[in-house]
């Protein structure tokens, strides 16, 4: 009988079109001969690796499962796959990707006029534009129905006032997509950079997405012009739709960050003798190989039939969110597993488990925490809401 691949242990290769895997393959290669050599100093510094802009741009990373207006045309599959390689690296990459593809460029992409369209998507696409998204603010997480960011009617636009918090790629930003209340509805708005009343400040002290450009938009008496709103959003359901696609995103990003932590236990246990053995030999540590290779397994399998059943256009999103809450939950348990597996080394940034377990925490974090999500599944199991 043939060996088992450890990383793939249900042959799920087998089930990958020659083109996803010729994508993955692309980004890996990328990912491992650019991104990964520098990841480590830019978490150092707290600094985003600008320099991978540019090649992410050109190599049509950005919003590749979106058609037209410059945009790749993928599916969600090889979109995936580019997620999963790019957070094997770093969330933060993973995290860059999501917002510019899933949180600017669909929004601008399912809500915007065809001038709109135009005039953002083939740039944001080519990484000339980076984008950032705001629906967060200071008093409303979990719940960005509460929001207090508002929008008023002028002769001539818009003035929106409020506050937004912990938006990604937000001091890098050219373009932001606000969320905010127009007569109570909510709306979307897209504000340039250099509009009157609108700036952006780094958040600084993370211990986590350390590589992650995070910032505080304020928008004070902000004037956008009238052609700055997007005329097809209507209400909390379209971010909340926007949401939908990047937790997709997370779930097979998350799944990269797990492979990764994988790996290196795997490597390391192999190697590192203790007791005259290597630790691998030992059941302690083979039960943690053992737990480690099922859950990924399940992410997998998770994440290929979710992208199968988004190409056909029905993933729900509450299967969104069940792919979301448990790939990120077991993603950050298996860092932390690896972490253990490596003893004193797991705590050195030499190592990646433990950069990877911090990431890990504002995975589970952002895009609805593991409560709302279990919130979400327990809605669409029961029938019965549990928010209020
Ligand atoms: P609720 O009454 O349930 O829903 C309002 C309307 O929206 C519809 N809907 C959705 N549509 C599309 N996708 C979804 N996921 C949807 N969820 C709900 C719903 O059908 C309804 O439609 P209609 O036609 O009836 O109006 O709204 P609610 O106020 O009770 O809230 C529900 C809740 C708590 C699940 C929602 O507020 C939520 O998901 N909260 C979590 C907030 C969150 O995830 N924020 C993320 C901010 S962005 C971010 O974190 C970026 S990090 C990115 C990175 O760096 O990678
Ligand atoms: P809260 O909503 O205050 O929740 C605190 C705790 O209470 C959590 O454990 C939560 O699960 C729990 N809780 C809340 N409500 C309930 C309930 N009903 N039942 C049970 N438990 C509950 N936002 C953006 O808009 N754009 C971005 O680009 C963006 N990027 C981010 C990047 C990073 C690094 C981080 C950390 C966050 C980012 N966010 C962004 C914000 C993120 O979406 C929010 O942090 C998240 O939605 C949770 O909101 P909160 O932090 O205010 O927590």
């Amino acid at each position: 009988m043939a060996d088992l691949n450890p990383i793939d242990f249900y042959n799920l290769d087998a089930l990958f079109s020659t083109e996803e895997k010729a994508v993955r393959e692309q980004v890996r290669e990328f990912v491992r001969q650019e991104a990964a050599p520098i990841i480590r100093d830019h978490f150092r510094a707290g600094t985003f690796p600008q320099e991978l802009i540019e090649p992410i741009g050109e190599m049509g990373l950005l919003g590749a499962n979106l058609q037209g207006y410059g945009c790749p045309g993928l599916n969600n599959v090889a979109y995936g796959l580019i997620l999963q390689e790019l957070e094997w690296c770093d969330s933060a990459l993973r995290s860059f990707s999501s917002v510019q593809g899933s949180l600017v460029m669909y929004p601008i992409w399912a809500f915007g006029s065809e001038e709109q369209k135009n005039k953002y998507l083939p740039k944001l696409a080519k990484a000339e534009l980076i984008g950032c998204f705001g629906l967060t603010e200071p008093d409303f997480g979990s719940n960005p129905a509460g929001m207090a960011t508002r929008a008023q009617r002028t002769a001539n636009g818009y003035v929106l006032n409020g506050r937004k918090m912990w938006i990604t790629n937000g001091t890098m930003a050219e373009v932001a997509v606000v969320w905010a209340k127009l007569d109570d509805n909510i709306r979307g708005f897209v504000v340039e950079k250099g509009a009157k009343g609108f700036s952006a400040k780094a958040m600084h002290g993370k211990l986590s997405l350390r590589a992650s450009d995070t910032a505080e938009l304020l928008l004070d008496d902000c004037h956008v012009p009238e052609d700055a709103i997007l005329p097809k959003s209507d209400g909390l359901k379209s971010p909340l739709s926007c949401l939908t696609q990047a937790r997709y995103g997370i779930a097979w990003g998350a799944l990269g960050a797990a492979i990764s932590c994988y790996e290196e236990a795997l490597r390391y246990a192999q190697g590192r003798i203790q007791f005259g053995k290597p630790i691998a030999a030992f059941q302690l540590t083979q039960e943690k190989f053992a737990g480690m290779v099922t859950e990924i397994t399940k992410m997998q399998l998770l994440c290929l039939q979710l992208g199968r059943m988004k190409d056909q256009g029905k993933a729900h999103p509450a299967q969104v969110s069940l792919a979301k809450r448990n790939n990120c939950h077991h993603a950050l348990e298996i860092a932390r597993t690896g972490r253990e597996i490596l003893g004193a080394n797991g705590i050195i940034d030499d190592y990646v488990c433990m950069r990877h377990a911090a990431n890990l925490e504002s995975v589970k974090t952002y895009e609805g925490t593991h409560e709302i999500h279990t919130l979400i599944l327990g809605q669409a199991v029961t029938g019965i809401s549990a928010f209020e």
